[in-house]
């Protein structure tokens, strides 16, 4: 844990308090004395928490089978429908759960509007999906014969989840887990307990009014790393997914792994755009400077690092910062706010790390530091820095979760594609350009090896209808749209014979 375990109860804040009356759970079933939780808007303590334990967490999960066992057998479009009667609750509070998100991760307002909205979009995208679970039919080789796939539910969906994106993340495994017959454990970050405590509230509303589904189908466990580990190597638990740190996903990973589990990794990216001299300037000025300071630098997606055309790179940087300087820092809370606080002092002593790194490797740094630090002692903001780096160095290939942008200049495009593939993450990418060849070749076999790549918009804000996720130690896991439903389901292979001969395949004449 984050914190230490006993630390003494606290009186809950005020607005904790309204917050979860206005939405109608019952936030005393969950506090105690283990886990201290902070604002990351003004650093204060608004709660304390109970923690799940050992003995809890295995209740937890036989309790998890036996709601798959009864939720299995629901027709895949009557689970659609509890997906559908959730998120009617989600539209009705959107403003009060962004109001929740703000307070726990400290994101602003305009954001975590648009959080709660992606929570939203996969709802819809889920309850869509509940009536096509296809499978294929398949041409066989025997006469009278017939073959096909079926796709059945698979068991408890174990999910553990990062501070950053408290309930959409949750929501791409949950809501899809659902309509494909899974019953759903969620561990989310210690850092942002409260989000997961309210969603999944919302969620056992719609469980409660709802007679096809049965009790304890969606259950949430608070805790740090050992809750985590006990989710991962819990048997009964055929499928994991982990939202992280890569150093957390290789844990993971190698957990679930070596109980021959199932795991979806979405881990960190250290993500890139290039800028070529054909780009349009003032969108790539737009997109760059939403993607590396949006969420303060702490989306998976953020924007990372500018490889950026020689020829053009004085002038951009130029007009980067003077964009930078224009952003407003503030409370999240607030309205009209760019950039609200980082999540804790841990962020905040990562960032200053690392641009003390980056200066040590030649980086010319602008910007990053600590602001309102006098009336908000507790909490951490900062300028979102621009480095200059002479090369990509070893601080520019390590991700830190914060706002920096390293910037890097090249000559020719197959240079910038190298520097561009040359780290270990590979999650998201952009090129801004015009030219078509540019452009296509960025997208090829030959270009961004990364899991989303994109043309003239930015690196992160992802819509919920692509698959998400990225290859090398992103963790090659795909969460959200496209056809990542099958991760969730189990596929058998079905061939029946409605002859009365029995012709072997491959032609074997048994016994001939
Ligand atoms: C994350 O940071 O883990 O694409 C998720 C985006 C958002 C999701 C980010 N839709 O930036």
């Amino acid at each position: 844990l984050a914190q230490p375990a006993n630390a003494k109860a606290i009186e809950t804040r005020k607005d904790v308090c309204d917050i979860f009356e206005k939405l109608n759970v019952p936030l005393a079933d969950f506090l105690g004395d283990e886990l201290v939780k902070s604002s990351p808007g003004d650093g204060d303590a608004i709660c304390t928490l109970a923690t799940t334990s050992e003995s809890q967490f295995n209740e937890t999960v036989d309790r998890a089978q036996a709601a798959f066992l009864k939720w299995r057998t629901t027709p895949a479009p009557l689970r659609g429908e509890l997906v559908r009667r959730f998120c009617e609750h989600v539209r009705t509070h959107k403003d009060t759960l962004a109001a929740l998100v703000t307070l726990d991760c400290g994101k602003t307002h305009e954001e975590a509007l648009g959080e709660v909205q992606e929570v939203i979009d996969i709802c819809d995208f889920a309850v869509g999906l509940s009536r096509q679970l296809y499978g294929l039919t398949i041409a066989t080789e025997r006469p009278n014969h017939r073959m096909a796939e079926t796709w059945h539910p698979l068991g408890i969906f174990g999910q553990i989840t990062a501070f950053n994106f408290p309930v959409a993340v949750w929501s791409w495994g949950a809501m899809i887990a659902l309509v494909c017959g899974d019953s759903v454990i969620w561990k989310p970050s210690e850092k942002t307990p409260l989000t997961a405590l309210a969603m999944n509230g919302l969620l056992q509303q719609a469980i409660s009014q709802y007679d096809q589904a049965p009790d304890n189908l969606a259950q949430v466990i608070i805790g740090g790393a050992d809750l985590g580990h006990m989710l991962a190597s819990c048997k009964q638990i055929p499928i994991v997914s982990a939202t992280g740190s890569c150093r957390m996903g290789e844990h993971v990973s190698a957990t679930v792994g070596a109980r021959l589990g199932r795991s979806i990794l979405e881990l960190g990216g250290n993500n890139a755009a290039i800028v070529t001299p054909e780009a349009d300037m003032e969108l790539a000025i737009r997109g760059v400077v939403f993607a590396a300071v949006g969420t303060t630098g702490q989306r998976c997606t953020s924007m990372r690092r500018l490889i950026i055309h020689k020829s053009i790179a004085d002038e951009f940087c130029d007009r980067l910062r003077n964009a930078y300087s224009q952003l407003v820092i503030g409370q999240p809370q607030e309205r009209g706010i760019h950039i609200g606080p980082l999540i804790d002092e841990a962020a905040y002593k990562g960032m200053s790390d690392s641009l003390a790194k980056a200066k040590e490797e030649g980086g010319d740094v602008w910007g990053g530091e600590r602001v309102m630090a006098d009336s908000l002692p507790n909490a951490y903001y900062v300028k979102p820095a621009i480095v200059r780096m002479p090369a990509q160095t070893e601080i520019v290939k390590h991700e830190t979760f914060a706002p920096i942008l390293y910037v890097m200049t090249y000559e020719t495009i197959e240079e910038a594609i190298a520097l561009h593939n040359g780290v270990t993450q590979g999650l998201s990418s952009a090129i801004f350009t015009n030219n078509m060849r540019e452009a296509e070749y960025f997208l090829s076999a030959a270009g961004s090896d990364c899991g989303i790549a994109n043309v003239n918009i930015g690196t992160s804000g992802a819509e919920i209808g692509g698959a998400f996720g990225g290859e090398k130690n992103t963790g090659g896991g795909r969460a959200a749209g496209s056809d990542t439903w099958k991760n969730f389901m189990r596929r058998a292979t079905n061939t029946i014979n409605y002859s009365s001969e029995l012709p072997l395949a491959q032609g074997v004449e048994f016994g001939a």
